[in-house]
């Protein structure tokens, strides 16, 4: 397979299927009971009061429309995801009115291949290479009894929006045709990654740090040692309150906050720590842009400018496309981005006018707020546009110029509704 083919996403990835689909899954249970009496000791329990309502959504999931994938664990109904195969967009819809995290039986799912299932026995996890004076090996329970934070941050894929990207420019962009649903907030309990890289004795001179995955393809994603010494970059291993579900990354994934989404490993069994720069297909030929706006970086590998933070973002939770009743109503949305957001805008004419909507949230980077704003809906068809603001004075654009891979389309979106 050449370099170009590498860039297309699906066809990188259905390569790999036939590989890693052939291959017998491990399947061995999960220790919940116990990780939940570790929870309930632990600091952790205190911050979980986010997830209440998780009974109705269960009963939902379980419900006749129930439907499974031999690629991930939980249930992905057809009225909570639209269904991609191995990813599954969340349904913006099934969020109306909720509370501000995205309960995990609704939370999207993009894996590169399947969902592994581990067996904390006999998993560990390493931290090794140049860049630490002291490689460690930590089982399930080590990381469990390190100290222990809780964030409320999104996770959002970098592709969140690339089906736009054809509507734009009637050219339609690799890899999942995503609208606007791959994204989502919860609560994320476990360790500062800087904890364990401490403990590793971080040099100096280290410079990349470098999750891996132990799904089929290993994935894996550099960051930058900044980075990983935030505050708020993670080794989770709970989410809403509960252990870190299998299509989530059980054991532990990254929480890398504002970054795309694929920073974010799941399943890591491995951090490499570096003192030169590394390397993935992750960094030089997917998650980079490419296209006529774009030059590749010299003396880089990679085969344009990489990515690493999100962009400001909105969406409605209304189904696409959406058919209200006439009349006085609330229309409720979501914004979020890597900074704070401080306002955001909406018109019902098209964007020729815009009023501001009311947002419900405290505004806090790296976090989605939740806004509203009343509409006396008369017959006809809209097309509702939401525009955010952040902290840096960024501001949803009109559009986006073209890459190949469909990364980063932040540009207004006219939300199809027709008011009957
Ligand atoms: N090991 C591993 N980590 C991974 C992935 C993967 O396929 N394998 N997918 C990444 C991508 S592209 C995204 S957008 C997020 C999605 O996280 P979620 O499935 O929990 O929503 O996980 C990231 N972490
Ligand atoms: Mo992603």
């Amino acid at each position: 397979m050449g370099h170009q083919d590498l860039r297309d996403e699906a066809l990188y990835e259905s390569a790999r299927r036939d590989e890693w689909l052939s291959r017998q899954a491990r399947v061995l249970g999960m220790p919940r009971r116990r990780f939940l009496a570790r929870l309930a000791i632990g600091g952790a329990s205190a911050a979980l009061g986010a997830t209440a309502s998780f009974g109705s959504v269960t009963r939902f999931a379980r419900s006749a429309f129930a439907q499974t994938s031999p690629l991930v664990v939980k249930p992905v109904p057809s009225n909570l995801f639209n269904n991609f195969g191995s990813n599954f967009e969340m349904r913006w819809e099934s969020m109306t009115a909720r509370g501000y995290v995205v309960p995990n039986e609704l939370f999207f799912i993009r894996n590169h291949t399947r969902t592994p299932r581990v067996d904390t026995s006999t998993w560990r996890l390493r931290v090794e290479g140049s860049g630490v004076a002291k490689p460690l090996e930590l089982t399930y329970d080590d990381i469990l009894s390190l100290p222990d934070v809780s964030v409320r941050r999104y996770i959002e894929c970098a592709g969140n929006g690339r089906s736009f990207f054809e509507a734009q420019y009637n050219m339609r962009a690799q890899g999942t045709q995503w609208k606007l649903g791959a994204v989502g907030a919860a609560e994320w309990t476990g360790v500062p990654l800087r904890e364990i890289l401490d403990r590793a004795g971080l040099k100096p001179t280290a410079v990349d740090v470098m999750p891996e995955g132990l799904d089929d393809l290993k994935v894996r994603r550099p960051m930058s040692v900044a980075k990983a010494l935030e505050p708020d970059t993670l080794v989770v291993y709970a989410m809403n309150g509960h252990p870190l579900p299998p299509d989530h990354g059980f054991p532990v994934r990254i929480l890398t906050p504002g970054w795309i989404g694929v920073a974010s490993i799941k399943w890591v069994n491995r951090i490499e720590v570096s003192e030169t720069a590394l390397l993935s297909p992750w960094n030089t030929t997917s998650y980079v842009m490419v296209g006529p706006n774009y030059k590749k970086p010299e003396g880089s590998q990679a085969l344009g400018p990489v990515l690493s933070l999100q962009n400001v973002k909105s969406a409605l939770e209304l189904t696409w496309p959406a058919e209200l009743r006439a009349g006085r109503q609330t229309i409720r949305g979501r914004s979020w981005g890597p900074y704070a957001i401080v306002k955001v805008e909406y018109s019902l004419d098209r964007g020729i006018s815009w009023q501001t909507a009311r947002i419900r949230d405290a505004a806090a980077p790296r976090a989605w707020v939740r806004w509203e704003f009343p509409w006396d809906a008369r017959p006809g068809d809209y097309g509702i546009r939401a525009r955010a603001t952040d902290a840096q004075g960024n501001v949803q654009p009109a559009g986006v110029p073209f890459n190949e891979q469909g990364y980063l389309y932040n540009a207004v979106v006219g939300h199809p509704v027709t008011v009957v």
